[in-house]
């Protein structure tokens, strides 16, 4: 077994741990896929490793060619790790596709792009899974073989797939996404066995850690990236039981989304296309709500819904604005721990 280091991205410098601006904040962040995993990677920057617990979306996993496949662990994991390709922000930087030329010259299924590079995730992670293993001592054994010290939690170990419901009839989530690229109107979401599943246990411990000081909600699809998370029974009354405020990044910009299709869905079911429509959608789940700065106006209807409101730059287009979205974050917790106090 080989034990080479994957060639890091250069822009994620050696992390030099005193330069750690927050380091005996401890928080958990709920995160989906690409625009989540770009603030996890900035709080990473902010805060001491262990203080750092993402519980992440399981809801777009699926078997694909006989493979289980863990999208958002996976994008959480590869950005922690500073592999994530820098382009899609899904899959590994530097990858080759020649396992995916092969399967196609063969007749297989190509919709679903898995690089070289990639595909050793996935028959590890199905190997270990088929052993018996856990969904989270797997994910905590692969980032650590990637270098990750943050805790990467799935929200649950048992399966919950999302389903996407149409006028057409249901969509398995990689079905709507990728397939049909997002084609089809949605009229609603369905999770798939969340009513039989529990929060992963290291979730709950991270919950219920009495030394938690925030909740952070990260810029991700509230309805297919957060709603899994909160299905799975017992995941909002641990949120709402913690000590600590909970603070949600808004993922929509100027009614638009930064990246997939939340505007859109929104549109489809009618819900307002802007910032506010998000505080309503996590509604007495939150403290905070971080709106930006093109967004400065709706600020007076965030606080007029009790709600801390905290106007900043929330466009994460590298890893400076990452960083610097995280500490602007984290200077939001403390404000609202010295009002508590
Ligand atoms: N998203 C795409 O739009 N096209 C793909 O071919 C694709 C492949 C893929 C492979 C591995 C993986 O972890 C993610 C992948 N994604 C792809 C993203 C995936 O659909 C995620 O569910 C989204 O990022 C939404 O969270």
């Amino acid at each position: 077994m080989t034990d080479r280091q994957p060639d890091k991205d250069p822009r994620i410098g050696k992390r030099d741990d005193n330069a750690v601006q927050f380091p005996r904040l401890r928080c958990v962040a709920l995160c989906g896929g690409v625009g989540g995993a770009k603030l996890a990677v900035g709080l990473e920057a902010q805060l001491s490793p262990a203080n750092l617990t993402v519980i992440t979306n399981t809801g777009d996993d699926f078997t694909h060619l006989g493979l289980h496949i863990s999208p958002d662990l996976d994008t959480v994991m590869y950005s922690l790790a500073g592999l994530a390709n820098r382009e899609t922000g899904w899959g590994r930087d530097g990858e080759s596709w020649r396992f995916m030329s092969a399967l196609a010259a063969l007749g297989g299924e190509d919709w679903f792009q898995l690089g070289d590079l990639d595909l050793a995730t996935h028959i590890e992670r199905s190997r270990r899974l088929a052993a018996g293993e856990s969904l989270s001592a797997i994910t905590q054994a692969l980032a650590g073989r990637l270098g990750v010290r943050p805790a990467i939690v799935p929200m649950c170990d048992a399966p919950v797939r999302t389903i996407v419901d149409t006028p057409d009839g249901p969509l398995a989530f990689q079905h709507y996404f990728v397939r049909d690229k997002c084609a089809r109107p949605v009229t609603g979401f369905r999770f798939a066995g969340a009513d039989t599943a529990q929060p992963a246990s290291s979730a709950r411990a991270a919950l219920a850690d009495p030394a938690l000081d925030a909740i952070i909600i990260c810029p991700s699809n509230p309805f297919v990236s957060i709603d899994p998370i909160l299905a799975v029974p017992g995941m909002r009354e641990a949120i709402a039981r913690a000590h600590a405020p909970v603070i949600a990044v808004s993922p929509i910009v100027r009614g638009q989304a930064i990246k997939g299709p939340t505007a859109k869905m929104m549109r489809e079911l009618g819900v307002p296309g802007e910032a506010v429509a998000i505080a309503d959608h996590y509604g007495d789940l939150l403290d905070g709500f971080i709106l930006d700065a093109a967004d400065r106006a709706l600020a007076d209807r965030i606080e007029d819904r009790g709600l801390a409101c905290l106007v900043t730059d929330t466009v994460m287009t590298g890893q400076e604005e990452k960083v610097e979205l995280a500490r602007a974050v984290l200077q939001f917790v403390q404000q609202l721990q010295q009002k508590a106090t």
